[in-house]
């Protein structure tokens, strides 16, 4: 087939960009057309995400697209579990909130323990996460904003809404609300009952591939797009699109650490893993391309580094990434050992000072310099990246791997994936860092005929894209031994 142009509209949490994807034999070729940022609003309602800043932000980068090529499709995909509520005419009811606003501390565990962790794990196969969609609509104030919802939307699919007038739940995101059924793929009625939700704010789920629209003519006018321009349900869920463009082809059970805002490590299985001690576990089971399940489990990630970076930039502190990877590059290992996924670190807010007491709270000193910290947190990751690969092996009855594919922002960062190597004993395979976007284009492609399976998807991947090879080096003992000496519970 001859080559073709995609555009990728791919939102994270601290940013968004559009990129503009050339794929054909042999080619996969990534032009950013716009980058913006993300950046959550506190309103006296809490914090909340700036949907129609973002939405901005995907036209002008789609109208940019547009400009260098003629596009065959569009695709979005975000982070998983928000959700924005829609009247009767189709108006936003509110800014949506952001998943880390804490409106569900009190709610999720309730809710937990009233359906039963067991049955909840069961039936969706979800780690628990005090954000998880279920547990955010039970939150929800019922009152005439409520009263007046008639449709929900996760982020992904509300902005391809806003592009084409489609209703429609992607499924891989779908699969992170909590109110999938992992075994029917569809809605589950008991957990929509449990969050007191109507079944009929929901849309109907569709899988990746699949066309789901063209543009509103406000659109195309705008954009200077045909209003005949597809719009292609990828996989919208960033994670699952990130983990097909891992560059692992004939790899069998593919060993990931997807590492942007979130470190989410684990593997990808045919089949999802319900037993309990996997709920014990705390790992999740997301559905991937081709119906596959990512089984993996969140890590704080690389949030930990930007919330610091933000604190000391707003204290006028030296606050650049190289500096601070050199500063930790020469500190001292092991001088700290931290839990990266301490409740405590969820919330934004003042992050070198709550690492601080976590470490006063378990009996460490404390880091004295910025270097120490920035440490502390890459080799927080690093073993959490090495434990929960481990676990995932583990629990889902698997044979170790010979690599680790660690994609996303963090395959840059050299001294991360130097330190997951040595932590994990195996070698890091790293990049790509657009992993997502590249994830995105290629179910686009796909559905267009350019590529075909997964299998091929990924050799595409690995032939165009450059990842670094990272060998382990040093003891891995060092590792088990450093993290055995602190308890980290209180
Ligand atoms: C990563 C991510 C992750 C979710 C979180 C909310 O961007 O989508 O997979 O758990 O955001």
């Amino acid at each position: 087939a001859a080559p073709a142009a995609f555009a990728a509209a791919d939102l994270g949490a601290t940013s968004g960009r559009v990129v503009l994807g050339r794929v054909g034999p042999g080619l996969l070729e990534l032009t950013e057309t716009a980058r913006f940022a993300n950046t959550p609003l506190r309103l006296p309602s809490g914090l909340h995400w700036n949907l129609p800043g973002l939405h901005q932000g995907v036209l002008d980068g789609l109208a940019e697209a547009g400009r260098r090529a003629d596009l065959a499709s569009i695709g979005i995909d975000s982070w998983a579990v928000d959700y924005a509520l829609l009247d009767a005419d189709g108006a936003l009811l509110g800014l949506p909130h952001h998943y880390r606003d804490p409106r569900t501390e009190e709610i999720a565990p309730r809710l937990r323990d009233r359906v039963g962790a067991d049955v909840l794990y069961r039936t969706t196969g979800l780690q628990h996460l005090p954000f998880n969609t279920v547990f955010q609509l039970a939150a929800e104030p019922r009152g005439p904003r409520w009263d007046a919802a008639r449709r929900l939307l996760l982020v992904p699919d509300l902005l391809t809404h806003w592009l084409t007038g489609a209703e429609a739940a992607e499924a891989t995101n779908a699969s992170t609300t909590g109110l999938r059924d992992a075994r029917t793929g569809q809605w589950s009625p008991a957990m929509l009952a449990a969050a007191r939700v109507d079944a009929r704010l929901l849309p109907p789920l569709v899988d990746p591939g699949t066309r789901v629209g063209t543009l509103l003519p406000h659109v195309a006018e705008t954009t200077g797009l045909p209003a005949a321009t597809p719009v292609t349900a990828v996989a919208s869920h960033d994670t699952a699109s990130a983990v097909l463009a891992v560059p692992a082809p004939g790899e069998g059970t593919v060993a990931y650490v997807s590492c942007g805002t979130w470190s989410l490590a684990g593997l990808e299985l045919e089949h999802p893993v319900l037993t309990e001690d996997s709920r014990a576990a705390n790992f999740t089971n997301e559905l991937g391309v081709d119906g596959t399940t990512r089984y993996l489990r969140n890590i704080m990630g690389l949030w930990l580094l930007s919330e610091s970076q933000r604190a000391w930039r707003a204290r006028g502190l030296p606050y650049e990434l190289g500096p601070l990877l050199a500063a930790a590059e020469a500190a001292e290992p092991f001088a700290h050992v931290i839990d990266p996924d301490a409740p405590e670190f969820l919330a934004p807010g003042d992050m070198p000072a709550r690492i601080a007491a976590h470490c006063a709270r378990t009996g460490q000193r404390v880091p004295r310099h910025q270097g120490a910290l920035v440490r502390t947190i890459l080799e927080a990751l690093a073993w959490a990246h090495a434990r929960t690969l481990r676990e995932a092996v583990r629990l889902a009855g698997w044979a170790a791997p010979r690599t680790v594919h660690l994609v996303g922002g963090g395959s840059r960062n050299a001294l991360l994936c130097r330190l997951t190597a040595a932590a994990t004993g195996l070698p890091v395979v790293a990049g790509p860092a657009e992993a997502t976007a590249l994830g995105n284009i290629l179910v686009q492609a796909r559905a267009h005929g350019l590529v075909g399976d997964r299998d091929e998807q990924r050799a595409l991947v690995a032939a165009t894209q450059r990842p670094v090879r990272y060998e382990p080096t040093g003891d891995p003992e060092a590792w088990r031994r450093a993290n055995s000496l602190v308890a980290l519970e209180d």
